[in-house]
C-alpha cells in the first residue's frame, strides 16, 4: 500500500482540499514555508506575512482534527529553503513513497512537479476542485471559438451553476447590468470600514520574523489587517455583504484620492488563499439579493467578477500557458518607471494608487487597471516588467489570475484574448472617475505645455504608434476618426510632448537607487504595538 506525503501549498488553505479528502489513515501532511517562494519576486512583506501566518493557522486547524502535520517552518534549521526540495527531504524523513500536491496556482511550479513524475519520490498531481471550472471544462468551452469571450463563458457559468437564474432566463431579464454602474463617487459619500483584525501570537511572530527576512522589500508591514483564517474571512464576507454590496455596483469603477477599497469586498485574497470557496462567496451575495438587502445590479456585477473573471482568466492562463507569457503583441519594451516602486511622482493618480499599494499591498480594480496599468500601456512598459510588478505587490497576487490580467487585459499583449481592445484612457477619464485631478499638479484638460497631463499626450502617441494595428479594430474607429481629423501641427505637438516625458521617465534613477531609507520608514514595529 502506498505511504503517500501530502503537500498542501501556501495558497491551498481550505479544509476540503482533494488532497486531504483523500488522506489516507496515518498519512502525513506537508506544509512548507520556504524563502526562495517569498523571493522569486520581491513579495509585498504584507503578502509574505499574510502566506506565513495563514498557513500556519491552517497547520494547527489540521492539528486540531487529528491530522499528522510535518509544517517547516522558515527559520528551521534544516529547511532546504525550495519548496519541492523540502517536500522531498521531509517524505524521505517520513518514509513516503509518494507525494500528492493539489495542481499549484502557477505554471512554474506545476512545471517542475510534472518533471518528477517519474521520479524513484514520485509526484502526483490532483486536480483542484475549489473553482467552478477545471482547465478541462475551460477547454472544452473555449473549443472551436475563435475569439473566447468573457460575457459568453459568463453565461454558460451563470446557466452550468443556476445562479441568479429563473429557469432558463437570467434574474432581471439581463445578462449584465454594467451601463448602471458606472457612476463617479458623489461628494459627501461615506465608506464602511473593514473589519479589524486582532494579531495573535502566531501573527505577532511572522510579521517579526518577515520584517527580519524581507523588511528590504518594497512595502509597509505596519498597517497589516488581513484575515489569517476562515474564521476571519468569514467575518470580512458577512461585513461585504451587508454594508458594502448594496453600493458595490454603482461605483464599482469609481477612484478615490483617500480611499482605498470604497464598495469594493477586498475578498481575492482570501478567495485565491483558500480560505472562502468562490461558490459560497457568490451565493452570499445572491442571498442578498433574493432577500430584497442588495439591487440586481451591484449583485450581477458582483458574482460577474467572480463566476466570471476570475474563472475565466484561470481557464486562460492554464489553458494557454507557457506560450502566453511570452506574449508582446505591442512590442513593448520600456523598463519599469523606478516611481513604481516608491510613488515618487507629481502625477497624483499614480502617487496614490502606489502609495496604497505600498501601505496595504492591495489597490482595487480600476486603479490597476486605469492608473498604473494604464500608465504602463501608454508608456510601453515590457509585459514581463509590469507582470512581475503586480505579481510582486499585491497580497492577492499569484500567477494564474495576475499574469491574464495584466499581460492581456491592461497590456493588450495577448493579441485580444481577454478584451477585443485595450483599456487605454486619456486623464479625461481619470477626471471624470476621481477625485485625484483637483489635487494634481498637472492640468486634465490640458494635451501640451507645462501643466499638461501626461495621460493626454501619452495616449495620443499610444494611438498613432499602434495604428497598424488598432485602428481597423471597430470599437476603436471613433478614436482614430478623431485623430484623423487634427493638424499635423497639433499631433507634432503632443507627439514631441509626450516623447519628452518619457525621456525624463527614463532618466530617472533605476529601481534600488535611493529607496531603501522609504522602507524603513513603512516597516514593521515590534509586536506589542499592533497586539490587540
Ligand atoms: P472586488 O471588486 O470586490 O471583486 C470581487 C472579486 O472578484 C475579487 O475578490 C476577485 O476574486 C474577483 N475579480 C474581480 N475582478 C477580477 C479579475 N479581473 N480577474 C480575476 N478575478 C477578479 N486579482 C487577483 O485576485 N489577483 C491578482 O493577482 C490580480 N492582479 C490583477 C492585475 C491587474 C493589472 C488587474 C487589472 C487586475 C488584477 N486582479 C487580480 C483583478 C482585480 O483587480 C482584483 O481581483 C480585485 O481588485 C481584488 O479586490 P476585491 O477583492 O475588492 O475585488
Ligand atoms: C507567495 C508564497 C509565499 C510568500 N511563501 C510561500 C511558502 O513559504 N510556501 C508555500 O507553499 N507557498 C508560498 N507562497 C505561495 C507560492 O508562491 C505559490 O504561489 C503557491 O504555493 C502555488 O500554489
Amino acid at each position: 500500500m502506498s505511504h503517500p506525503l501530502v503537500l498542501v501549498l501556501g495558497d491551498q488553505l481550505s479544509l476540503d482540499l482533494p488532497s486531504l479528502a483523500e488522506l489516507p489513515e496515518g498519512g502525513v501532511v506537508t506544509m512548507c514555508e520556504v524563502a526562495a517562494e517569498g523571493r522569486y519576486v520581491a513579495h509585498h512583506p504584507q503578502k509574505i506575512a499574510l502566506f506565513l501566518t495563514a498557513m500556519r493557522h491552517f497547520a494547527e486547524s489540521l492539528k486540531q482534527r487529528g491530522i499528522r502535520v510535518h509544517y517547516s517552518a522558515l527559520d528551521d534549521p534544516d529547511n532546504t529553503q525550495d519548496l519541492l526540495d523540502e517536500a522531498e527531504r521531509v517524505a524521505r524523513l517520513y518514509h513516503c513513497d509518494e507525494i500528492r500536491v493539489v495542481r499549484p496556482g502557477e505554471w512554474r511550479l506545476w512545471e517542475a512537479m510534472q518533471a518528477r513524475r517519474q521520479a524513484s519520490l514520485p509526484w502526483r498531481l490532483i486536480e483542484d476542485n475549489r473553482f467552478f471550472t477545471t482547465p478541462a471544462d475551460f477547454a472544452d468551452w473555449a473549443r472551436g471559438r475563435k475569439q473566447p469571450r468573457l460575457e459568453y463563458f459568463y453565461r454558460e457559468q451563470r446557466k452550468r451553476t443556476g445562479l441568479l437564474m429563473e429557469g432558463e432566463h437570467p434574474a432581471g431579464g439581463r445578462w449584465n447590468f454594467d451601463r448602471d454602474n458606472r457612476e463617479p463617487l458623489p461628494k459627501d459619500v461615506t465608506f464602511p470600514t473593514l473589519p479589524r483584525h486582532a494579531h495573535d501570537a502566531i501573527t505577532r511572530d511572522v510579521l517579526t520574523l518577515v520584517a527580519e527576512h524581507f523588511g528590504d522589500h518594497f512595502g509597509s508591514l505596519e498597517g497589516f489587517n488581513w484575515p489569517v483564517t476562515r474564521r476571519q474571512a468569514l467575518v470580512d464576507l458577512r461585513h461585504f455583504i451587508r454594508h458594502s454590496l448594496p453600493d458595490f455596483g454603482r461605483f464599482q469603477d469609481a477612484i478615490s484620492d483617500a480611499e482605498p477599497v470604497l464598495y469594493h469586498s477586498r475578498l481575492s485574497a482570501a478567495l485565491n488563499l483558500g480560505l472562502l470557496s468562490p461558490r459560497e462567496v457568490c451565493e452570499a451575495a445572491e442571498g442578498a439579493w433574493y432577500r430584497g438587502e442588495a439591487p440586481l445590479n451591484s449583485v450581477e456585477g458582483f458574482i460577474r467578477q467572480i463566476l466570471g473573471w476570475r474563472e475565466y482568466v484561470r481557464g486562460l492562463y492554464w489553458t494557454r500557458m507557457p506560450d502566453y507569457k511570452r506574449g508582446n503583441r505591442l512590442a513593448a519594451e520600456r523598463g519599469l518607471p523606478a516611481f513604481f516602486w516608491s510613488g515618487d511622482t507629481e502625477l497624483r493618480c499614480l502617487r496614490r494608487a502606489i502609495e496604497m499599494t505600498r501601505d496595504n499591498a492591495h489597490a482595487h480594480h480600476i486603479q490597476r487597471l486605469m492608473v498604473t496599468g494604464n500608465f504602463a500601456l501608454l508608456c510601453g512598459v515590457a509585459p514581463e516588467a509590469l507582470c512581475d510588478w503586480y505579481l510582486a505587490v499585491y497580497a492577492d497576487a499569484s500567477e494564474w489570475v495576475e499574469l491574464p490580467n495584466t499581460l492581456g487585459m491592461v497590456l493588450h499583449a495577448d493579441g485580444g484574448l481577454m478584451g477585443s481592445k485595450p483599456y487605454s484612457a486619456s486623464g479625461k477619464y481619470i477626471d471624470r472617475m476621481s477625485d485625484h485631478c483637483g489635487r494634481c499638479r498637472y492640468d486634465p484638460k490640458q494635451v501640451t505645455g507645462a501643466r499638461a497631463c501626461p495621460f493626454n499626450s501619452l495616449y495620443w502617441r499610444f494611438l498613432e504608434r499602434h495604428a497598424d494595428t488598432l485602428s481597423s479594430n471597430p470599437r476603436m474607429k471613433l478614436i482614430y476618426g478623431s485623430l484623423a481629423r487634427m493638424s499635423d501641427d497639433k499631433r507634432d505637438a503632443m507627439r514631441q510632448q509626450a516623447e519628452a516625458f518619457l525621456a525624463g521617465l527614463d532618466a530617472a534613477p533605476a529601481y534600488g537607487q535611493g529607496h531603501q531609507h522609504r522602507l524603513h520608514r513603512h516597516g514593521y514595529h515590534p509586536p506589542e504595538e499592533n497586539a490587540q
